[in-house]
């Protein structure tokens, strides 16, 4: 056998049958072997699903390419090269173009319209193909494509391959366009890296909208450059008697830019006129009757009010919200309304319908909790139902809608029973299952479908104080509101949801996510029937 190489000097079957073995291992990808894609346990839960019984195998030599036309894909895609790229040791990168015509993820921009977030993800053992009609629905497709990967892709250190997925095709969009969670950053304050994990955590499971109540009793958590003392004072603290702190504009400015190369818009709120000892205390100009208030580091609520009377208090809204509008590049500013036990309705109504006027002059729409349905809302206001179904109605019988986050479903401080170490129970246990088994469109009869913009699960952080903190109310709960939001009801089943959710536990586990173990999930490694089927 006429070779250079030193194994074949003296040709002996051994040798010849290594040299084949070394060859096959050079040279060619690993082979695909048989594996079910509808056994993938996917959350949120997409519309179609349809295996085809094999798989797709990354290896280094794959590339990820954008179709002609598709230049506005190249964030999702990115974002895809990163999240492969750490525990892989591959070193895939985002071409213009397949030369080579590898093992390819191309991306496209569909023919047919799919809708702002919808996808459609094809997977042959040659190519994986993402179509989508706009950025956010590539970046959605990229989220599913990550949960059918080993989750040890999460790591961030090398982990073991082979990185393959089963083969098929999934067409999926949202039910819901708001869906999203909030995070109390006032009673704690939390730092920026904080926030981009939360909003790490919430865009996984294909959420869109993180809130941020950034004003409240003990703390005021956003620079307001022509009102400095907010900060300065109403900063310094939060519950508890901790130092506080707060969000510089370029922090926030910076925020805000992570969450957007996420597809999280950031609805910032700003609550008023109660929930603003912190405000008082920093400007007492801003109240008219009692005694001068102090920083206050305990958890009641009720007590506080701007001065609805006095010209001064609407100046200070409109320098608020003028440098807060200038720095959201959100629709929707949040203005609280909550609570308000100290302002009488004959003052809180017209106060509400200035500031409502206030927020349209920068640009932008209101969101209020439910009460403000008493006062007149403009078109497009939208009440955010967390108390009383009663004010929900009101608003809508003004045209308003509805954004659902009902206190003893949505609630994620609630604790899951008598024993969560953390949490509040003022609306009940919310345990795993009473977050997850309900409808939006039919939980209060006259709130229906065609009434609502989507969900929201609040995290407000009385008993909070750490990103574990954080973790323990959010998981395992989380997935469950981003499903409810995501995927139609007539498809939404506990029994089965369940089984998909105890297999998230290797992926928690890979992201270091502190998750409440709850006895009604089955936690599992891995699915026997998702495990390649090897005859
Ligand atoms: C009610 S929900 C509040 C908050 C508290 C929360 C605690 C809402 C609009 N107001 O001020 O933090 O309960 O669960």
């Amino acid at each position: 056998m006429p070779s250079k190489s030193p194994l074949f000097l003296r040709p002996t079957l051994l040798s010849g049958f290594l040299a084949l073995l070394l060859f096959a291992s050079c040279s060619t990808k690993p082979e695909p072997i048989p594996m079910d894609l509808s056994a993938a346990p996917l959350i949120p839960l997409p519309t179609r699903i349809e295996a085809t019984g094999s798989s797709f195998v990354f290896t280094p030599a794959t590339d990820l390419f954008l179709a002609d036309g598709a230049d506005s894909l190249r964030g999702p895609a990115q974002f895809l090269a990163d999240l492969l790229n750490p525990a892989s040791s591959m070193e895939v990168s985002v071409q213009e173009s397949n030369p080579a015509g590898n093992a390819t993820v191309v991306f496209r921009l569909s023919e047919r319209d799919l809708g702002p977030e919808g996808y459609l993800l094809e997977i042959t053992e040659d190519r994986i193909t993402i179509s989508a009609s706009a950025p956010a629905g590539a970046f959605y497709a990229v989220q599913t494509l990550r949960q059918l990967l080993p989750a040890s892709l999460e790591m961030d250190s090398p982990g073991e391959g082979p990185w393959r997925v089963a083969t098929g095709l999934i067409e999926d969009k949202p039910v819901f366009g708001y869906r999203g969670a909030m995070l109390d950053v006032a009673r704690h304050f939390f730092s920026v890296e904080d926030v981009k994990r939360f909003t790490d955590l919430i865009a996984m499971y294909k959420m869109n909208r993180l809130h941020l109540h950034l004003t409240d009793d003990q703390g005021w958590r956003i620079e307001i450059k022509s009102w400095p003392k907010l900060t300065e004072v109403g900063g310094s603290t939060q519950v508890g008697g901790g130092e506080g702190g707060f969000y510089t504009q370029e922090e926030y400015a910076d925020i805000v830019a992570y969450a957007q190369d996420r597809f999280v818009t950031i609805v910032p709120e700003i609550d008023m006129p109660g929930h603003t000892n912190a405000a008082l205390v920093s400007y007492p100009e801003l109240y008219c009757t009692g005694k001068a208030p102090e920083l206050y580091t305990g958890t009641e609520v009720g007590f506080s009010t701007l001065c609805t009377s006095n010209e001064r208090t609407y100046e200070f809204i409109d320098d608020v919200i003028g440098e807060l509008a200038a720095l959201t590049p959100g629709e929707y500013l949040h203005i609280g309304g909550d609570e308000s036990h100290v302002t009488p309705l004959e003052d809180y109504i017209p106060f509400i319908e200035r500031v409502q006027e206030i927020v349209r002059s920068h640009g932008k729409k209101v969101i209020g909790w439910d009460e403000i349905a008493h006062a007149k809302l403009l078109p497009n206001t939208v009440v955010q139902w967390w108390a009383e179904p009663e004010n929900a109605k009101m608003g809508i019988e003004q045209g308003a809608k509805v954004l659902v986050s009902p206190a003893n479903k949505a609630y994620l401080d609630m604790q899951y029973d008598s024993t969560s170490r953390l949490g509040l129970h003022w609306a009940g246990y919310i345990e795993v299952d009473t977050g997850y088994s309900w409808d939006p469109a039919t939980v209060v009869e006259g709130i229906g479908a065609e009434h609502i913009i989507g969900i929201e699960a609040p995290l407000w952080s009385e008993t909070i104080a750490t990103m574990d903190d954080i973790e323990y109310l959010l998981f395992p709960r989380l997935p469950g509101y981003a499903e409810i939001g995501w995927t139609a009801a007539a498809d939404r089943d506990w029994e089965e949801y369940r089984e998909r959710l105890g297999l998230q536990k290797p992926r928690f586990e890979a992201l270091g996510i502190d998750y409440y173990v709850s006895p009604l999930v089955p936690w599992r490694d891995s699915l026997p029937m998702a495990a390649p089927v090897l005859d």
